[in-house]
C-alpha cells in the first residue's frame, strides 16, 4: 500500500474542498433532496426503485414485476442490515416500510418514525410522538405506515392526529388533530395519497365513535372534504379559509337505524384504504356498527360492515357495498379492496374488479365500477354465521339461531343466550394486507381458523367508555394450526393451495415477478413460497414475530426485500384461549433488509 504524505493529503483535501464548491456553485438550486410527485405515487406499482405508498401502488395489489429474487435464487437470500427501534417500546410493530431516493422511511410502536440509509440501515433522524396518558387504541399501540408526498413523510398517531415531517430533515412541517383521543377516537392506518390529498380514516369502532374519511391538502393539512360512514351525518367540503359547506348527508337518516343509534354508530374506518384511477374512487372499508349487541339497533345500520366507494374529488358515496349487514359479531369490514381485472367464466369479459377477504370468512368481488356482487365464496372453513351469500341479492344467508341472543328474552334480562361463531370477531383475516398476482391470477390470503363463545348484554353509550354490550372468548378450532396461507382463485372461488401455521396469521403479503409471494408468522420467520405451489423455498427468523407485510425494491441494479419484525396487535389482548396459546412468543421491534448472496 502506497502512503500518502500528510502535507500532499491535506493538499488534496482543500483541492477536493474547492472542487465541490465550485461544483454546487455551477449547479442549479435543486440540490436538495428529490420530491415525491404525483406521478411518484401514482406509477408506484410500476417502479421498482421505491416504494411511495402503503401496498406498492395505490390499488394495492401488493405485485412487484422485479424477477431477479425467483424460485430458482431465493435460497440465495442474506440478510444485509437490521436495525433496532430501541428503546423500551415495543408491542406489535404492523408498518410497512417506504423507500425513496436512497432512505427508508418506517413507522414503529407507539407512533414513532425513523428515516434510515436503506443502504446500511443508518439512523439519519427519529420523530417520536408525545402521546397523552388518555389514549384508547383497542388493539395494541400500532401503526401501518407512513404516506409520501412531496418534500413531506406523513403519518397518523395514536391520540388521533396527523403530523407530516419534512423528509429529510425529520422536522415537523403541519401537525392536524383528527378528533378528539377522549372520546376513544385513535388511528393506526397509513394514509395515502391521492391526486394531491393525503387521504385519512378513525379508529374507535369500539368506543362509539362515528366512522369517516377526510381529504387534505398533502402540503398544509387542511381539510378539503369529509364524508361520514355511519348514515345519517352531514358530509363537509372545505375552502382555502377553512370555510365548511354542507355536502349532503351519508344515506339517508334513519333510514337503515332506529332512534338515535346513529349518533354513535361505530363503522370506523381503521384500516388503510386504497384507490383506483380508473374509477376516481377511494375505497374505504367500514369496521362494526356500535354497540356490538345487535338487538339494540335492528336494520342494515349503513355504512357499517362493508366496503364504501367515495368519489376522490367530490367527496361523495358513489357506492357501498355491506359484506355484514346488521353486524352482530364484530365483524369489522375493513379489509382492504383491491382493484383488478376480473375475467367473467360465462361471458369471458374482463371486468373492472375489486377483491376483499372479508372478516367475515367470505371473500368478494364486486364490479369496482358500481358495486354489483360478481362473486363470492369462503376462503375458512367454518363459517357459521351464514350458509353463504346469495348471488342474485348480493346479501349473506343468515343462520338465524346463531346470532348471539337478545338479552331482554334471557332468563335475567341481562345476558343473552351464547353462541359458538366462526370466524371469531379477529376473522377468517384482519388487518393483514393480502397480496395478488396479476402473473398467477390468484389472491395470497393471510387467513385464520378460529371461533369464540359470544353472547350479548345490556349497554348504553358513556364517552370514553367501551360500547359493546358483549362477552365473548376467542377459541383455535384445531390443534395442529390457527394461521393459513391461502391461495385463492377469485374465478372458481376454490383454495389453489394453503400452508398453515401453528400460531394465527398477523402480517401481510407481497407477490412478486419471481413467481414467489413473501409473509411473515408470529413465530418469527419470513418466509418465500412459490407462488404456484405453496412449497415453502426460503425462510429466516427474524427474532421477533412479524406482524407486517414485507416488500420489495430495486437498488444499485440489485433487488431487496425488507419486513419489519415486532410481536403484537389484536391477538394478544384480545385472543382469549388463543393468547394463552401463544404467550410464549416473544416481543421485539426491529426492521430487516435482505438481498441474494454475491457469490
Ligand atoms: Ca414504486
Ligand atoms: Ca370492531
Amino acid at each position: 500500500m502506497k502512503l500518502t504524505h500528510p502535507l500532499t493529503r491535506r493538499r488534496s483535501l482543500a483541492l477536493s474542498l474547492a472542487m465541490a464548491a465550485a461544483l454546487t456553485a455551477a449547479l442549479p438550486l435543486s440540490v436538495s433532496a428529490k420530491e415525491v410527485t404525483d406521478a411518484d405515487v401514482s406509477n408506484d406499482y410500476k417502479t421498482a426503485g421505491d416504494v411511495v405508498t402503503a401496498g406498492l401502488g395505490q390499488q394495492a395489489q401488493r405485485y412487484s414485476s422485479l424477477n431477479a429474487i425467483n424460485t430458482k435464487t431465493v435460497k440465495d437470500l442474506v440478510p444485509v442490515w437490521s436495525m433496532s427501534f430501541g428503546g423500551e417500546k415495543q408491542r406489535g410493530q404492523e408498518s410497512q416500510p417506504l423507500v425513496f431516493d436512497g432512505k427508508m422511511y418506517v413507522t414503529a410502536s407507539y407512533s414513532r418514525l425513523y428515516a434510515l440509509d436503506a443502504r446500511t440501515g443508518k439512523k439519519l433522524w427519529k420523530y417520536e410522538h408525545r402521546l397523552p396518558d388518555g389514549i384508547m387504541p383497542c388493539c395494541d399501540v400500532v401503526n401501518r405506515g407512513a404516506a409520501l408526498y412531496g418534500d413531506l413523510v406523513i403519518f397518523s398517531t395514536l391520540d388521533a392526529q396527523l403530523v407530516a415531517l419534512n423528509k429529510d430533515t425529520g422536522k415537523v412541517a403541519w401537525k392536524e388533530k383528527l378528533e378528539d383521543y377522549a372520546a376513544g377516537y385513535s388511528s393506526s392506518a397509513a394514509p395515502l395519497i391521492v391526486k394531491g390529498k393525503v387521504i385519512t380514516g378513525v379508529s374507535g369502532g369500539e368506543f362509539g365513535i362515528v366512522g369517516r374519511i377526510d381529504a387534505r391538502d398533502a402540503k398544509t393539512g387542511k381539510l378539503v372534504w369529509t364524508r361520514p360512514t355511519v348514515e345519517g351525518h352531514m358530509g363537509y367540503t372545505f375552502d382555502k379559509e377553512g370555510k365548511k359547506t354542507e355536502n349532503g348527508i351519508s344515506g339517508t337518516t334513519n333510514a337503515t337505524w332506529t332512534g338515535d343509534l346513529w349518533k354513535t354508530g361505530g363503522a370506523a374506518t381503521w384500516n388503510n384504504v386504497t384507490y383506483d384511477p380508473d374509477t376516481n374512487l377511494i375505497f374505504a372499508g367500514t369496521g362494526n356498527p356500535a354497540p356490538w349487541n345487535s338487538h339494540l339497533r335492528p336494520g342494515d345500520n349503513l355504512f357499517s360492515s362493508a366496503t364504501v366507494a367515495i368519489d376522490a374529488d367530490t367527496g361523495k358515496i358513489v357506492w357501498h357495498y355491506q359484506t355484514t349487514p346488521h353486524d352482530g359479531w364484530d365483524f369489522d369490514g375493513v379489509n382492504e379492496f383491491v382493484s383488478f381485472d376480473y375475467k367473467d367464466p360465462k361471458t369471458g369479459k374482463v371486468i373492472k374488479a375489486g377483491g376483499k377477504a372479508d372478516r367475515n370468512g367470505f371473500f368478494f368481488v364486486n364490479d369496482r365500477t358500481n358495486g354489483k356482487l360478481l362473486n363470492a365464496f369462503p376462503f375458512v372453513k367454518q363459517i357459521t354465521w351464514a350458509k353463504g351469500i346469495d348471488l342474485t341479492t348480493g346479501r349473506p344467508q343468515y343462520v338465524d339461531e346463531n346470532r348471539p341472543g337478545n338479552p331482554s328474552e334471557g332468563a335475567d334480562g341481562k345476558k343473552g343466550s351464547t353462541v359458538f361463531s366462526a370466524p371469531s370477531f379477529l376473522g377468517g383475516k384482519n388487518q393483514m394486507p393480502m397480496a395478488y398476482s396479476p402473473q398467477t391470477g390468484l389472491f395470497y390470503v393471510p387467513a385464520n381458523e378460529w371461533g369464540m363463545e359470544i353472547w350479548n348484554e345490556p349497554v348504553a353509550y358513556k364517552k370514553g367508555a367501551a360500547y359493546l354490550g358483549a362477552g365473548f372468548t376467542i377459541k383455535p378450532l384445531h390443534d395442529d394450526y390457527i394461521g393459513v396461507l391461502r391461495a385463492m382463485d377469485p374465478v372458481s372461488g376454490k383454495i389453489v393451495w394453503e400452508n398453515k401455521n401453528y400460531a394465527p396469521l398477523w402480517g401481510g403479503v407481497l407477490s412478486t415477478g419471481g413467481g414467489l409471494v413473501f409473509y411473515g408468522t408470529p413465530e418469527g420467520y419470513l418466509k418465500a413460497l412459490d407462488a404456484k405451489t405453496g412449497k415453502e423455498l426460503w425462510s429466516f427468523q427474524t427474532g421477533s414475530g412479524v406482524v407486517a407485510p414485507p416488500i420489495t425494491w430495486e437498488q444499485d441494479g440489485e433487488q431487496f426485500i425488507s419486513v419489519v419484525s415486532g410481536w403484537g396487535g389484536a391477538v394478544p389482548l384480545w385472543g382469549g384461549e388463543v393468547a394463552k396459546r401463544v404467550n410464549y412468543l416473544e416481543q421485539g421491534g426491529s426492521v430487516w433488509v435482505f438481498k441474494l448472496h454475491k457469490k
